[in-house]
């Protein structure tokens, strides 16, 4: 087993796949891309990641350049399969929120923050619509659970996690919503956690 992953330090993604490593106790090299030098878009970053995207995981042959793809590798090859039940009604409900994580999550949350501390240029107003329809669904999921897809930790609460704590730097406040607060202390007292730095505006 050799592990490395190539990450950028403020990608939530790039959370997701550090924090699942440590979860699980796996020692690995880190290379940090740097995207504004776009060392993301280098010819020889493209060979491992063909859309010139962090993060990507390899594992001596393997190469995984998706941060929910990440998950399942490592989840399917070094966790107990507490991470991601392999029954059809668990795998189903975990690939939910999966889908979740590169869908709502992605529109709403990942995007507002691209706007706010990047100035990228998309529709806030999109962005915040988005984070509400998937923050009032989140609430009303967690408000009598402690995790979104079992009664334990999976690999569902680990792609939801990084940029729904960082949520406030798009101006999305999540305070409001009670059983998401709860949950974020579900994860972050999970043996292994490392925190989602937050990042200051670029002066
Ligand atoms: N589906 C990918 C998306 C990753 C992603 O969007 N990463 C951003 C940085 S946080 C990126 O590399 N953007 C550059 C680009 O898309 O050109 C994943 O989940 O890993």
């Amino acid at each position: 087993m050799a592990l490395t992953l190539y990450d950028t330090h403020v990608s939530g993604h790039s959370h997701r796949v550090r924090l699942f490593l440590s979860l699980l106790g796996l020692e690995h090299a880190t290379v940090e891309i740097n995207m504004q030098a776009g060392e993301h878009k280098t010819p020889e970053y493209l060979k491992i990641s063909p859309l010139g995207q962090v993060p990507t995981l390899t594992d001596d042959d393997v190469v995984i350049s998706d941060s929910c793809a990440a998950l399942v590798y490592l989840a399917k090859k070094y966790g107990s399969k507490q991470w991601l039940p392999e029954d059809p009604p668990g795998a189903a409900k975990i690939q939910r929120w999966l889908s979740a994580a590169s869908g709502e999550l992605y529109r709403g949350p990942v995007l507002a923050r691209a706007i706010k501390l990047f100035g990228r240029d998309f529709d806030y107003d999109a962005t915040v619509m988005w984070s509400k329809r998937l923050y009032d669904w989140m609430q009303n999921e967690l408000s009598n659970r402690q995790w979104l897809a079992a009664e334990h930790a999976t690999i569902a609460d680990v792609a939801m996690y990084s940029y729904t704590k960082v949520a406030n730097e798009g101006e999305i406040d999540v305070s409001t919503y009670p059983a998401i607060c709860r949950w974020m202390m579900n994860v972050e007292a999970l043996e292994g956690f490392i925190p989602m730095t937050q990042s200051s505006k670029p002066a």
